[in-house]
C-alpha cells in the first residue's frame, strides 16, 4: 500500500511512522508512505497557503490552489482508490471502515487546520472523510496517525502470529477479554483458575463470556449494532 499524507506540518505527524509496527510495514515493504508538505504548494513566496472565510467567522480557512496543485500533480502520477479528508465534520473511524481501507493499494490523506479546508476541495477531490472521535483536535494529523496505524496494521503480512489483528477488540464488535500473564499469584492477587487449566476449549468459552460481559458493561452500544447488522 502506498499513502500520501498531504499536510501543513508533515514534522508532527511523521514520527509515529518510525517505530514498532508502522516502522516495520515500512521496512517490510507493506506500506509506502510519502509526506507532502501543502506549504510547498503556496500561492506566493511568502508560503501563504490560508484565508479568512467568506462571511466573516473566526479562523483561517486552507486554500483550494495550494491543495488543487498538490492532489492534482499526485493523480497524474497513479491512480487512488480514496482520497481521504480527515475533519471532525465526518463520520467517525471504526473498525470497519479500517478493514475496508487496509485492502486498498494507493490512497491520499488531506489534513486539515485551522478552520479546516475551502468546501470546493472537498466537493470536488475528496472520496471519504473520516473523524476519528466526537471532540475536536487542532489539526488533523494525528487523526491521520490514528487512521494509518489502525490501517497498516491489518494489512496482511504486517503482524506475526503473535500480534494477530483477528482477536482485538472491536474485530467481531466485542471488547477484548481480560489478559494475564506471570507471575499467577501476584502478592494474593490471583489469575483466574480457568486459564491455568490446560482446557483450551473452556479457556475459550470463557474469554467469549469475559468479552460480552464487558461489552455489555462498558459498551453496549456495539451490541446492538451487531444485532441491527443482521
Ligand atoms: Cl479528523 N480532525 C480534527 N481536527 N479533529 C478531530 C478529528 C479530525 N477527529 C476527531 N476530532
Amino acid at each position: 500500500m502506498r499513502i500520501d499524507i498531504i499536510t501543513v506540518s508533515p514534522e508532527l505527524i511523521k514520527s509515529p511512522f518510525e517505530y514498532s509496527i508502522l516502522k516495520r510495514a515500512r521496512d517490510k515493504g507493506k506500506a509506502e508512505i510519502h509526506f507532502h508538505d501543502l506549504r510547498k504548494y503556496a500561492i506566493n513566496k511568502y508560503g501563504k497557503i490560508d484565508d479568512y472565510q467568506f462571511g466573516g467567522g473566526a479562523g483561517m480557512v486552507l486554500m483550494m490552489e495550494p491543495i488543487d496543485k498538490c492532489i492534482s500533480q499526485l493523480l497524474q502520477e497513479r491512480k487512488y482508490d480514496e482520497v481521504i479528508y480527515m475533519t471532525p465534520d465526518a463520520q467517525t473511524l471504526n473498525q470497519q471502515t479500517a478493514n475496508s481501507l487496509s485492502a486498498k493499494k494507493n490512497l491520499i490523506i488531506l489534513t486539515g487546520h485551522y478552520k479546516g479546508v475551502d468546501q470546493r476541495v472537498r466537493d470536488k477531490f475528496v472520496t471519504k472523510e473520516i473523524s476519528i472521535g466526537d471532540y475536536v483536535l487542532s489539526g488533523g494529523e494525528l487523526a491521520a496517525a490514528v487512521l494509518c496505524d489502525a490501517v497498516i496494521r491489518l494489512i496482511p503480512g504486517v503482524l506475526g502470529d503473535e500480534t494477530s489483528a483477528l482477536t482485538d477488540s472491536f474485530q467481531d464488535n466485542l471488547l477484548a477479554p481480560p489478559v494475564f500473564t506471570r507471575p499467577a499469584d501476584y502478592k494474593g492477587m490471583k489469575v483466574p483458575e480457568i486459564l491455568l487449566s490446560g482446557n483450551f476449549p473452556k479457556i475459550d468459552e470463557w474469554r467469549h463470556e469475559q468479552a460480552l460481559n464487558r461489552t455489555r458493561r462498558i459498551r453496549p452500544d456495539l451490541l446492538d449494532e451487531e444485532s441491527s447488522d443482521d
